[in-house]
């Protein structure tokens, strides 16, 4: 009985949905612990595919409690859809619940995304534009509207007219949009309080609790280590911390309690949205990845862009997040190549190699990947059970990453369905 952390190591679309499903199993809690419904994870059960944004990817196979921590972002229309579309299914969705200091997005914050990516011209950021930004600027400014808020009217009602006066001052006079109705959103949000009034819940003692009674629980983190607000490639990142280290800010569970650290990798990489990537292609073998790994964004259907496997990006993004499990994903999608490459140290545009992760955007964008190749296969491997069973070449590449970075591969993915995986120690 322990705790679980799994992380995103890349930017996101590790397949972190599908080793949480796996692990959720025989968890008694399946939490997430930031983000909103600007995640997408895919997780397939037998034929039926699902896609979750909001609700932990747990949600189908946990059969103790799911829980939206304090650091979410919930938008209650994207809850309330996503709860349907499980019971639609013949599944049960009455084992989620919501943290009472969990923020509410609200229809400005939504706007606000929206019109802001719009207006910066040549070099948005690539958001979601559901809010997730505007919502947590909102947390931080002393202003934003929590789940417990939805339970008690006037409160509700006053936190609503106070956000409009700014909101729509914003939206009139900077943006020149029509100002949004004080009562359309408190009667909207009134209908959400009364269907999620059963869900709120103080989360801190409960999960305390459960820790200190063995029972086993999973921290299931969305987005990843590079679009970390701290550590990933800010500007061009989301607004929360997709860390280990933000599991306790996000859940009220201590850092001295939390192990099994897994980070989930691809292997190679992809990213959703604007900014720096050392190792992208925009060539035939990016066109291949996208094909063949079907790389497209699990919220919003926009093409992944892809590349090589980094190593210097994964070596610091472990470190940060102190990982003890490394999973790679995806491996099955990299048969066919004749060569394969690996990112092991950048190039300056003065010809000095670097190791070591820049701490801005600008220094990122002028470096060139320089690149270790390595052999490649062409066998199908989605079917391999044993990592002895995988070509020569498929073994070595794994073995490669081990090395380089210092931790041990615990599980290897050879496809989207649950069965299709290797434990290698
Ligand atoms: P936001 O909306 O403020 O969080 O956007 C800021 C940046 O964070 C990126 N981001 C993501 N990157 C990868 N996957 C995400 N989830 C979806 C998925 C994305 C999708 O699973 O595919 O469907 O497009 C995700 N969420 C946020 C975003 O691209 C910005 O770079
Ligand atoms: P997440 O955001 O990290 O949960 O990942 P996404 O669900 O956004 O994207 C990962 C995609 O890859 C999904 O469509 C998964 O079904 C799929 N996937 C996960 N693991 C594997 C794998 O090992 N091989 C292949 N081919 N697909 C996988
Ligand atoms: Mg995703």
């Amino acid at each position: 009985m322990s705790t679980y952390v799994v992380v995103g190591l890349q930017w996101g679309d590790e397949g972190k949905g599908k080793i949480t499903d796996v692990l959720a199993e025989k968890s008694d809690y399946v939490v997430r612990y930031q983000g909103g419904n600007n995640a997408g994870h895919t997780v397939y059960v037998g034929e039926n595919k699902f896609v979750l944004h909001l609700l932990p990817s747990g949600v189908l196979q946990c059969k103790g409690k799911c829980i939206i921590g304090n650091g979410v972002v919930v938008n209650p229309e994207a809850f309330l859809d996503e709860i349907s579309q499980i019971e639609k299914k013949g599944l049960s969705a009455d084992h989620v619940f919501i943290s009472s200091r969990a923020h509410i997005i609200m229809p400005y914050h939504i706007l606000l995304d929206t019109y802001r990516e719009e207006a910066v011209g040549n070099t948005p950021i690539g958001t979601t534009k559901r809010g997730i930004g505007p919502c947590y600027e909102d947390k931080v400014a002393r202003v934003g509207i929590r789940a417990i808020d939805l339970l008690n009217k006037d409160i509700l009602k006053e936190k609503i007219k106070q956000n409009l006066i700014v909101k729509n001052a914003l939206f009139e006079k900077l943006f020149d949009k029509e100002p949004l109705s004080f009562q359309e959103i408190y009667d909207q949000y009134l209908d959400f309080s009364e269907k999620l009034k059963p869900r709120i819940i103080d989360c801190e003692y409960e999960l305390n609790t459960a820790i200190c009674e063995n029972k086993n629980v999973l921290f299931e983190g969305a987005q990843a280590l590079m679009l970390d607000v701290d550590f990933g490639t800010y500007p061009y990142v989301t607004s929360s911390s997709p860390t280990t280290g933000g599991v306790s800010i996000g859940t009220g569970v201590p850092p001295t309690r939390l192990k099994n650290l897994i980070g989930v990798s691809k292997a190679y990489c992809t990213r959703v949205g604007n900014g720096p990537f050392p190792t992208e292609l925009e060539d035939e073998t990016g066109e291949q990845m996208r094909k063949v790994g079907h790389e497209y964004g699990a919220s919003t259907g926009r093409p992944r862009r892809c590349g090589w496997l980094d190593l210097v990006a994964l070596r610091y993004s472990c470190m940060i997040n102190g990982i003890t499990h490394l999973v790679i994903t995806k491996l099955d999608v990299l048969s066919g190549f004749d060569n394969i490459k690996v990112c092991t140290s950048y190039k300056t545009p003065e010809g000095d190699n670097i190791d070591k992760f820049p701490s801005t955007t600008e220094e990122l964008s002028k470096y060139n990947a320089t690149y270790t190749d390595l052999e490649g296969w062409k066998e199908d491997i989605s079917k391999i059970k044993k990592f002895e069973d995988l070509p020569l070449a498929a073994q070595n590449y794994l073995q490669f990453i081990e090395d380089f970075l210092g931790i041990k591969i615990h599980l290897i993915s050879v496809g989207p369905e649950r069965s299709q995986n290797i434990i290698k120690t």
